[in-house]
Protein backbone atom coordinates (compact mmCIF):
# COMPACT_ATOMS: atom_id res chain seq x y z
CA UNK A 1 0.00 0.00 0.00
CA UNK A 2 1.40 3.51 -0.60
CA UNK A 3 1.71 6.07 1.84
CA UNK A 4 1.09 9.59 1.29
CA UNK A 5 1.91 12.38 3.57
CA UNK A 6 0.06 15.77 2.93
CA UNK A 7 1.50 18.88 4.92
CA UNK A 8 -1.07 21.45 5.23
CA UNK A 9 -4.14 19.25 5.64
CA UNK A 10 -6.54 21.72 7.14
CA UNK A 11 -6.51 23.89 4.41
CA UNK A 12 -9.03 24.72 1.16
CA UNK A 13 -7.18 22.58 -1.05
CA UNK A 14 -4.98 20.23 2.06
CA UNK A 15 -7.96 18.81 3.42
CA UNK A 16 -10.16 17.43 0.13
CA UNK A 17 -7.22 15.97 -1.83
CA UNK A 18 -6.62 14.40 1.89
CA UNK A 19 -10.03 12.74 1.67
CA UNK A 20 -9.13 11.90 -2.09
CA UNK A 21 -6.43 9.78 -1.60
CA UNK A 22 -7.62 7.81 1.36
CA UNK A 23 -10.76 6.99 -0.84
CA UNK A 24 -8.32 5.92 -2.94
CA UNK A 25 -6.72 3.28 -0.86
CA UNK A 26 -3.59 5.74 -0.40
CA UNK A 27 -2.54 5.48 3.41
CA UNK A 28 -2.68 9.13 4.30
CA UNK A 29 -0.71 11.25 7.29
CA UNK A 30 -2.24 14.22 7.54
CA UNK A 31 -0.03 17.51 9.06
CA UNK A 32 -0.76 20.35 9.78
CA UNK A 33 0.10 23.81 12.13
CA UNK A 34 -3.30 25.06 12.28
CA UNK A 35 -1.67 28.84 11.50
CA UNK A 36 -4.24 29.42 9.02
CA UNK A 37 -6.79 28.85 12.08
CA UNK A 38 -4.70 31.16 13.96
CA UNK A 39 -4.54 34.05 11.29
CA UNK A 40 -8.12 34.03 10.71
CA UNK A 41 -8.68 34.73 14.21
CA UNK A 42 -6.29 37.63 14.48
CA UNK A 43 -8.00 38.98 11.22
CA UNK A 44 -11.50 38.94 12.39
CA UNK A 45 -11.88 36.80 9.55
CA UNK A 46 -13.68 33.46 8.80
CA UNK A 47 -14.40 30.50 6.47
CA UNK A 48 -18.07 30.97 5.31
CA UNK A 49 -18.76 27.61 6.10
CA UNK A 50 -17.87 26.85 9.84
CA UNK A 51 -15.51 24.15 9.98
CA UNK A 52 -15.39 21.36 12.66
CA UNK A 53 -11.91 21.54 14.77
CA UNK A 54 -9.17 19.68 13.16
CA UNK A 55 -8.94 16.35 14.78
CA UNK A 56 -13.11 16.31 14.17
CA UNK A 57 -12.53 16.60 10.70
CA UNK A 58 -11.06 13.52 10.30
CA UNK A 59 -12.75 11.69 13.15
CA UNK A 60 -16.16 12.53 11.23
CA UNK A 61 -13.98 10.92 7.83
CA UNK A 62 -12.95 8.22 9.90
CA UNK A 63 -16.03 7.37 11.76
CA UNK A 64 -18.38 7.90 8.85
CA UNK A 65 -16.99 7.42 5.12
CA UNK A 66 -13.71 5.52 5.45
CA UNK A 67 -15.24 1.80 3.92
CA UNK A 68 -12.32 0.47 5.47
CA UNK A 69 -9.19 0.84 7.99
CA UNK A 70 -6.99 1.42 5.42
CA UNK A 71 -9.12 4.37 4.45
CA UNK A 72 -8.63 6.42 7.91
CA UNK A 73 -6.41 9.21 8.01
CA UNK A 74 -3.55 9.61 10.56
CA UNK A 75 -3.82 13.52 11.74
CA UNK A 76 -1.28 15.19 13.42
CA UNK A 77 -0.67 18.76 14.22
CA UNK A 78 3.13 19.40 13.86
CA UNK A 79 4.38 22.72 12.98
CA UNK A 80 7.10 22.07 9.80
CA UNK A 81 9.02 25.17 10.12
CA UNK A 82 9.90 25.36 13.35
CA UNK A 83 9.78 21.26 14.78
CA UNK A 84 12.18 19.65 12.00
CA UNK A 85 12.89 17.46 14.72
CA UNK A 86 9.10 16.17 14.72
CA UNK A 87 9.30 15.64 11.02
CA UNK A 88 12.30 13.90 10.77
CA UNK A 89 10.73 11.12 13.06
CA UNK A 90 7.58 11.56 10.98
CA UNK A 91 9.63 10.87 8.02
CA UNK A 92 11.77 8.43 9.48
CA UNK A 93 8.75 6.43 10.78
CA UNK A 94 6.40 6.59 8.27
CA UNK A 95 8.61 6.67 4.88
CA UNK A 96 6.09 7.87 2.50
CA UNK A 97 6.20 7.46 -1.39
CA UNK A 98 4.82 10.84 -2.30
CA UNK A 99 4.90 14.18 -0.01
CA UNK A 100 2.12 16.68 -0.98
CA UNK A 101 3.40 20.02 0.50
CA UNK A 102 0.28 22.75 0.55
CA UNK A 103 1.93 23.68 4.15
CA UNK A 104 2.04 27.63 3.48
CA UNK A 105 0.59 30.89 4.46
CA UNK A 106 -1.40 31.65 1.07
CA UNK A 107 -2.38 34.90 1.13
CA UNK A 108 -0.84 38.04 -0.86
CA UNK A 109 -3.01 40.50 0.98
CA UNK A 110 -1.48 39.35 4.31
CA UNK A 111 1.82 39.46 3.22
CA UNK A 112 1.27 43.25 2.41
CA UNK A 113 0.13 44.07 5.48
CA UNK A 114 3.36 44.91 7.15
CA UNK A 115 6.86 44.07 8.36
CA UNK A 116 5.87 40.84 10.98
CA UNK A 117 2.97 39.43 8.10
CA UNK A 118 5.53 39.77 5.89
CA UNK A 119 8.43 38.32 7.63
CA UNK A 120 6.13 35.69 9.09
CA UNK A 121 5.06 34.33 5.94
CA UNK A 122 8.40 33.79 4.35
CA UNK A 123 9.93 32.48 7.23
CA UNK A 124 7.10 29.99 7.61
CA UNK A 125 7.23 29.53 4.23
CA UNK A 126 10.87 29.23 2.91
CA UNK A 127 11.66 27.54 6.42
CA UNK A 128 8.90 25.04 6.47
CA UNK A 129 10.15 23.94 2.70
CA UNK A 130 13.54 23.83 4.00
CA UNK A 131 13.27 21.50 6.69
CA UNK A 132 10.97 19.03 4.28
CA UNK A 133 14.04 19.03 2.18
CA UNK A 134 16.71 18.10 4.60
CA UNK A 135 14.54 15.60 5.87
CA UNK A 136 13.66 13.91 2.93
CA UNK A 137 17.55 14.27 2.16
CA UNK A 138 18.65 12.24 5.61
CA UNK A 139 15.47 9.98 5.74
CA UNK A 140 13.73 9.51 2.18
CA UNK A 141 15.95 10.41 -0.64
CA UNK A 142 13.71 8.48 -3.09
CA UNK A 143 10.30 10.24 -1.94
CA UNK A 144 8.74 12.16 -4.99
CA UNK A 145 7.70 15.92 -3.32
CA UNK A 146 4.86 17.76 -4.47
CA UNK A 147 5.15 21.21 -4.11
CA UNK A 148 2.39 23.82 -4.74
CA UNK A 149 3.98 26.74 -6.09
CA UNK A 150 1.75 29.66 -7.77
CA UNK A 151 1.32 30.96 -11.38
CA UNK A 152 1.81 34.36 -9.53
CA UNK A 153 5.61 33.53 -9.51
CA UNK A 154 5.53 34.60 -12.99
CA UNK A 155 3.82 37.56 -12.56
CA UNK A 156 2.43 39.43 -16.01
CA UNK A 157 5.60 39.20 -18.36
CA UNK A 158 5.80 40.88 -21.75
CA UNK A 159 6.78 37.08 -23.06
CA UNK A 160 4.55 33.44 -22.87
CA UNK A 161 4.73 32.17 -19.99
CA UNK A 162 6.80 28.62 -20.46
CA UNK A 163 6.22 26.04 -17.77
CA UNK A 164 9.33 26.46 -15.02
CA UNK A 165 11.86 27.10 -17.37
CA UNK A 166 12.93 28.78 -20.74
CA UNK A 167 15.30 27.89 -23.29
CA UNK A 168 17.79 31.32 -24.02
CA UNK A 169 20.47 31.98 -26.59
CA UNK A 170 22.22 35.19 -25.37
CA UNK A 171 25.87 35.88 -27.55
CA UNK A 172 26.03 33.16 -29.59
CA UNK A 173 25.60 29.89 -26.27
CA UNK A 174 22.33 28.67 -25.76
CA UNK A 175 21.42 27.24 -21.65
CA UNK A 176 18.44 26.14 -19.83
CA UNK A 177 17.81 28.47 -16.92
CA UNK A 178 14.31 28.94 -14.56
CA UNK A 179 11.82 31.21 -15.95
CA UNK A 180 12.64 34.55 -14.70
CA UNK A 181 10.07 35.67 -11.94
CA UNK A 182 8.45 38.72 -11.44
CA UNK A 183 6.11 38.24 -8.28
CA UNK A 184 3.63 40.69 -7.20
CA UNK A 185 3.80 40.70 -3.43
CA UNK A 186 6.03 39.27 -0.20
CA UNK A 187 3.75 35.82 -0.52
CA UNK A 188 4.45 35.55 -4.10
CA UNK A 189 7.99 35.54 -3.62
CA UNK A 190 8.17 33.62 -0.98
CA UNK A 191 7.17 30.69 -3.35
CA UNK A 192 9.53 31.75 -5.96
CA UNK A 193 12.38 31.37 -2.91
CA UNK A 194 11.00 27.83 -2.55
CA UNK A 195 11.65 26.75 -6.06
CA UNK A 196 14.77 28.20 -5.70
CA UNK A 197 15.60 26.07 -3.14
CA UNK A 198 13.62 23.32 -4.62
CA UNK A 199 15.57 23.37 -7.80
CA UNK A 200 19.10 23.84 -5.97
CA UNK A 201 18.29 20.72 -4.17
CA UNK A 202 17.18 18.68 -6.86
CA UNK A 203 20.28 19.14 -8.82
CA UNK A 204 22.61 18.87 -5.64
CA UNK A 205 20.98 15.98 -4.00
CA UNK A 206 19.26 14.14 -6.64
CA UNK A 207 15.89 14.78 -4.78
CA UNK A 208 12.59 14.20 -7.41
CA UNK A 209 10.30 17.47 -7.25
CA UNK A 210 7.11 18.47 -9.22
CA UNK A 211 6.87 22.27 -8.80
CA UNK A 212 3.20 22.81 -9.30
CA UNK A 213 2.94 26.97 -10.32
CA UNK A 214 -1.37 26.70 -9.68
CA UNK A 215 -3.59 29.60 -10.53
CA UNK A 216 -6.56 31.09 -8.64
CA UNK A 217 -8.93 27.95 -7.49
CA UNK A 218 -12.21 28.35 -7.19
CA UNK A 219 -15.55 26.50 -6.34
CA UNK A 220 -16.72 25.46 -2.61
CA UNK A 221 -17.22 21.89 -2.89
CA UNK A 222 -15.56 18.31 -4.07
CA UNK A 223 -17.59 15.08 -4.77
CA UNK A 224 -16.21 14.21 -1.03
CA UNK A 225 -16.17 17.08 0.40
CA UNK A 226 -19.85 18.63 0.21
CA UNK A 227 -20.49 15.88 2.99
CA UNK A 228 -22.02 17.28 6.17
CA UNK A 229 -18.99 18.06 8.92
CA UNK A 230 -16.69 17.26 5.39
CA UNK A 231 -16.55 21.24 4.30
CA UNK A 232 -13.60 23.05 2.99
CA UNK A 233 -12.57 26.13 4.02
CA UNK A 234 -14.97 28.21 1.84
CA UNK A 235 -13.30 32.39 2.22
CA UNK A 236 -14.85 35.22 0.78
CA UNK A 237 -13.11 38.02 2.77
CA UNK A 238 -10.43 40.70 1.10
CA UNK A 239 -7.56 38.28 3.18
CA UNK A 240 -8.30 34.85 2.25
CA UNK A 241 -10.76 35.30 -0.14
CA UNK A 242 -9.87 34.53 -3.94
CA UNK A 243 -11.77 36.38 -7.12
CA UNK A 244 -14.31 34.00 -8.05
CA UNK A 245 -15.59 32.70 -4.70
CA UNK A 246 -15.64 36.60 -3.43
CA UNK A 247 -17.99 37.55 -6.57
CA UNK A 248 -20.56 34.89 -5.99
CA UNK A 249 -20.78 35.47 -2.19
CA UNK A 250 -21.28 39.36 -3.16
CA UNK A 251 -23.53 39.04 -5.10
CA UNK A 252 -25.76 36.57 -3.07
CA UNK A 253 -26.07 39.42 -0.57
CA UNK A 254 -26.09 41.93 -2.83
CA UNK A 255 -23.29 44.04 -2.06
CA UNK A 256 -21.75 44.68 -5.93
CA UNK A 257 -18.56 42.62 -7.03
CA UNK A 258 -15.50 44.42 -6.74
CA UNK A 259 -13.43 44.83 -9.39
CA UNK A 260 -10.03 46.66 -8.29
CA UNK A 261 -8.84 48.87 -10.28
CA UNK A 262 -9.35 48.87 -14.60
CA UNK A 263 -10.29 44.90 -13.99
CA UNK A 264 -8.30 44.13 -17.46
CA UNK A 265 -5.54 42.67 -15.21
CA UNK A 266 -5.83 38.71 -16.49
CA UNK A 267 -5.10 35.87 -14.49
CA UNK A 268 -5.35 31.86 -14.80
CA UNK A 269 -7.97 29.90 -13.17
CA UNK A 270 -8.65 26.38 -12.15
CA UNK A 271 -11.62 24.62 -10.04
CA UNK A 272 -11.18 23.02 -7.05
CA UNK A 273 -11.88 19.70 -8.99
CA UNK A 274 -9.73 20.01 -11.67
CA UNK A 275 -6.83 20.60 -8.47
CA UNK A 276 -7.69 16.61 -7.20
CA UNK A 277 -6.83 15.57 -10.81
CA UNK A 278 -3.97 17.75 -11.84
CA UNK A 279 -2.41 16.22 -8.05
CA UNK A 280 -3.77 13.06 -8.90
CA UNK A 281 -1.46 13.23 -12.67
CA UNK A 282 1.14 14.81 -10.80
CA UNK A 283 1.42 11.90 -8.30
CA UNK A 284 1.18 9.31 -11.15
CA UNK A 285 3.56 11.01 -13.66
CA UNK A 286 7.04 12.04 -11.11
CA UNK A 287 9.79 13.73 -11.16
CA UNK A 288 12.98 11.45 -11.92
CA UNK A 289 15.96 11.17 -9.76
CA UNK A 290 17.41 14.92 -9.60
CA UNK A 291 14.42 16.48 -12.03
CA UNK A 292 12.90 19.53 -10.83
CA UNK A 293 9.67 19.06 -13.20
CA UNK A 294 7.48 22.25 -13.19
CA UNK A 295 4.06 21.97 -14.49
CA UNK A 296 1.56 24.63 -14.49
CA UNK A 297 -1.77 24.08 -12.99
CA UNK A 298 -4.51 25.73 -14.52
CA UNK A 299 -6.97 25.28 -17.15
CA UNK A 300 -7.98 29.00 -18.75
CA UNK A 301 -7.04 32.68 -17.96
CA UNK A 302 -9.71 35.70 -17.95
CA UNK A 303 -9.51 39.41 -16.71
CA UNK A 304 -11.32 39.84 -13.74
CA UNK A 305 -13.46 42.32 -16.13
CA UNK A 306 -14.66 38.91 -17.65
CA UNK A 307 -15.18 37.00 -15.07
CA UNK A 308 -17.05 39.55 -12.75
CA UNK A 309 -19.39 39.86 -16.07
CA UNK A 310 -20.14 36.20 -16.62
CA UNK A 311 -20.82 36.03 -12.54
CA UNK A 312 -23.17 38.67 -12.76
CA UNK A 313 -24.85 37.66 -16.14
CA UNK A 314 -25.33 34.17 -14.83
CA UNK A 315 -26.36 35.34 -10.93
CA UNK A 316 -29.21 37.76 -12.50
CA UNK A 317 -30.51 35.24 -15.21
CA UNK A 318 -31.80 33.59 -11.94
CA UNK A 319 -33.38 36.65 -10.37
CA UNK A 320 -30.11 37.59 -8.28
CA UNK A 321 -29.81 41.24 -8.88
CA UNK A 322 -26.17 42.13 -8.55
CA UNK A 323 -24.06 44.55 -9.46
CA UNK A 324 -20.76 44.86 -10.84
CA UNK A 325 -18.39 48.08 -9.17
CA UNK A 326 -14.57 49.49 -10.13
CA UNK A 327 -12.90 50.59 -6.41
CA UNK A 328 -9.11 51.96 -6.57
CA UNK A 329 -6.81 48.94 -6.74
CA UNK A 330 -5.61 48.28 -3.25
CA UNK A 331 -2.58 45.91 -4.80
CA UNK A 332 0.42 47.75 -7.31
CA UNK A 333 -0.17 45.24 -10.56
CA UNK A 334 -0.04 45.93 -14.08
CA UNK A 335 -3.91 46.38 -15.60
CA UNK A 336 -2.88 46.13 -19.47
CA UNK A 337 -0.47 43.89 -19.94
CA UNK A 338 0.61 40.51 -21.92
CA UNK A 339 -0.35 37.15 -20.26
CA UNK A 340 0.01 34.33 -22.13
CA UNK A 341 1.13 31.20 -20.06
CA UNK A 342 1.19 27.53 -21.88
CA UNK A 343 -0.31 24.82 -19.27
CA UNK A 344 0.10 22.00 -21.93
CA UNK A 345 1.62 19.79 -19.56
CA UNK A 346 -1.17 18.83 -17.83
CA UNK A 347 -3.33 18.61 -21.18
CA UNK A 348 -0.67 16.01 -22.03
CA UNK A 349 -1.36 14.12 -19.23
CA UNK A 350 -4.99 13.90 -20.16
CA UNK A 351 -6.21 16.35 -18.01
CA UNK A 352 -10.65 16.40 -18.32
CA UNK A 353 -11.13 20.30 -18.27
CA UNK A 354 -13.62 21.92 -16.08
CA UNK A 355 -14.40 25.63 -17.30
CA UNK A 356 -15.99 28.45 -15.68
CA UNK A 357 -19.83 28.11 -16.84
CA UNK A 358 -23.07 29.54 -16.33
CA UNK A 359 -23.80 25.91 -14.64
CA UNK A 360 -20.32 25.72 -12.92
CA UNK A 361 -21.02 29.37 -10.96
CA UNK A 362 -24.72 28.48 -10.02
CA UNK A 363 -23.53 24.95 -8.54
CA UNK A 364 -21.52 27.25 -6.22
CA UNK A 365 -24.32 29.60 -5.99
CA UNK A 366 -26.84 26.83 -4.35
CA UNK A 367 -23.61 25.35 -2.23
CA UNK A 368 -23.00 28.29 -0.52
CA UNK A 369 -26.70 29.94 -0.67
CA UNK A 370 -27.97 28.20 2.99
CA UNK A 371 -24.57 30.20 4.96
CA UNK A 372 -24.97 33.19 2.99
CA UNK A 373 -26.11 34.42 6.76
CA UNK A 374 -22.68 33.89 7.68
CA UNK A 375 -20.82 36.82 5.40
CA UNK A 376 -19.51 39.48 7.82
CA UNK A 377 -19.53 42.63 5.37
CA UNK A 378 -16.90 44.77 7.07
CA UNK A 379 -14.74 41.98 5.52
CA UNK A 380 -15.73 42.67 1.98
CA UNK A 381 -13.94 44.98 1.13
CA UNK A 382 -9.96 45.68 0.74
CA UNK A 383 -8.71 46.78 4.14
CA UNK A 384 -4.75 45.90 2.96
CA UNK A 385 -3.25 48.28 0.35
CA UNK A 386 0.44 47.58 -1.19
CA UNK A 387 1.17 51.16 -0.82
CA UNK A 388 0.04 52.15 2.57
CA UNK A 389 2.32 55.10 2.44
N1 LIG B 1 -9.34 41.04 -7.50
C1 LIG B 1 -10.39 41.90 -7.80
N2 LIG B 1 -11.41 41.97 -6.92
C2 LIG B 1 -11.46 41.24 -5.77
C3 LIG B 1 -10.39 40.36 -5.47
C4 LIG B 1 -9.35 40.29 -6.37
O1 LIG B 1 -10.39 42.57 -8.83
O2 LIG B 1 -12.43 41.39 -5.00
C5 LIG B 1 -8.23 40.92 -8.46
C6 LIG B 1 -6.86 41.29 -7.90
O3 LIG B 1 -6.56 42.65 -8.11
C7 LIG B 1 -5.94 40.37 -8.68
C8 LIG B 1 -6.79 39.17 -9.05
O4 LIG B 1 -8.13 39.55 -8.77
O5 LIG B 1 -5.53 40.97 -9.88
C9 LIG B 1 -6.48 37.93 -8.26
O6 LIG B 1 -6.59 38.18 -6.88
P1 LIG B 1 -7.04 37.03 -5.88
O7 LIG B 1 -7.25 37.64 -4.53
O8 LIG B 1 -8.18 36.26 -6.46
O9 LIG B 1 -5.81 36.02 -5.88
P2 LIG B 1 -4.27 36.22 -5.45
O10 LIG B 1 -4.10 37.26 -4.43
O11 LIG B 1 -3.47 36.33 -6.69
O12 LIG B 1 -3.91 34.85 -4.74
C10 LIG B 1 -4.66 33.63 -4.90
C11 LIG B 1 -4.41 32.73 -3.69
C12 LIG B 1 -2.94 32.34 -3.66
C13 LIG B 1 -2.56 31.69 -4.98
C14 LIG B 1 -2.88 32.63 -6.13
C15 LIG B 1 -2.68 32.00 -7.48
O13 LIG B 1 -4.76 33.43 -2.50
O14 LIG B 1 -2.73 31.44 -2.57
O15 LIG B 1 -1.19 31.39 -4.99
O16 LIG B 1 -4.27 32.99 -6.08
S1 LIG B 1 -2.04 33.17 -8.62
O17 LIG B 1 -2.85 34.38 -8.59
O18 LIG B 1 -2.04 32.55 -9.91
O19 LIG B 1 -0.73 33.51 -8.16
Amino acid sequence: MKRLLVLGADGYLGFPVSLNFASKGWSVYAVDNLSKRYIESKQDVSPLIPLPLYKDRFSEWNDLYAKNETQKIKSFVLDIAVNNRQLYNLLEEIKPDAIIHFAEQPSAPYSMKGRYEAVNTQVNNITGTLNLIFAIKRFNPSCHIVKLGTMGEYGTPNIDIEEGWLNISHNNRNDRVLFPKKPGSFYHLSKVHDSNNLEYSCRTWGLKVTDLNQGIVYGSHTELSKNKNLHTSFHYDSIFGTAINRFIAQGLINHPLTIYGSGNQTRAYLHIDDVIQCIELAIENPAEEGEFKVRNQFTEFKSINELALLVSQTMNSEDIKTEIKKIDNPRVEESDHYYNPKNKSFLDLGLNVKKISKEVILDIVRYIRPYIKNVRKKNLLPNIKWNNK
